[in-house]
């Protein structure tokens, strides 16, 4: 019995196995961008945005139609929402999100009514073959 409970006391006291991060920039060299612009992150992996200038979101919208802006929340299921994030010379705030499917999600920007969106800033997460990274990003700007 004293060893079971060592087990027990050893498994309760093992770290988290916590999935991968993939850090994004957002508006990095002040381009209207995230980069990169595409990754494929496992459910549970998280994503680091990290809001280099101007006001920008990360906010999920569709893949074609009425792409820009993105609707406030996000769209879709397990979608996401960082909201606004401005930022200063010294102030360059980071949300995390975690990626609750392993389902394709865009990203895009709310800012300007969709400006920043219809400038072509995309971020293309789990993309299948049929649906590319490029092809969204033309969506967005014909938005
Ligand atoms: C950031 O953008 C949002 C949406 O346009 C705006 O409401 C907010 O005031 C802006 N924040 C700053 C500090 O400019
Ligand atoms: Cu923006």
């Amino acid at each position: 019995m004293r060893f079971i409970s060592l087990i027990a006391a050893a498994l309760a006291a093992a770290p988290v196995v916590l999935g991968a991060n993939f850090r994004v920039t957002v508006g990095e060299d002040n381009l209207f961008a995230f980069k990169p612009e595409e990754i494929h992150p496992a459910t549970g992996d998280t994503i680091t945005f990290q809001f280099l200038t101007r006001n920008h979101s990360a906010t999920t919208t569709m893949f074609s139609g009425a792409v820009c802006p993105p609707p406030p929340g996000g769209f879709g299921e397990n979608g996401f929402d960082t909201g606004f994030q401005p930022t200063t010379d010294v102030i360059h705030p980071e949300v995390t999100v975690t990626i609750k499917d392993s389902e394709p999600h865009w990203v895009s920007c709310m800012q300007a009514g969709g400006a920043h969106c219809r400038r072509g800033m995309i971020l293309a997460i789990n993309p299948p073959p049929s649906m590319t990274a490029e092809e969204f990003k033309a969506n967005a700007i014909a938005s």
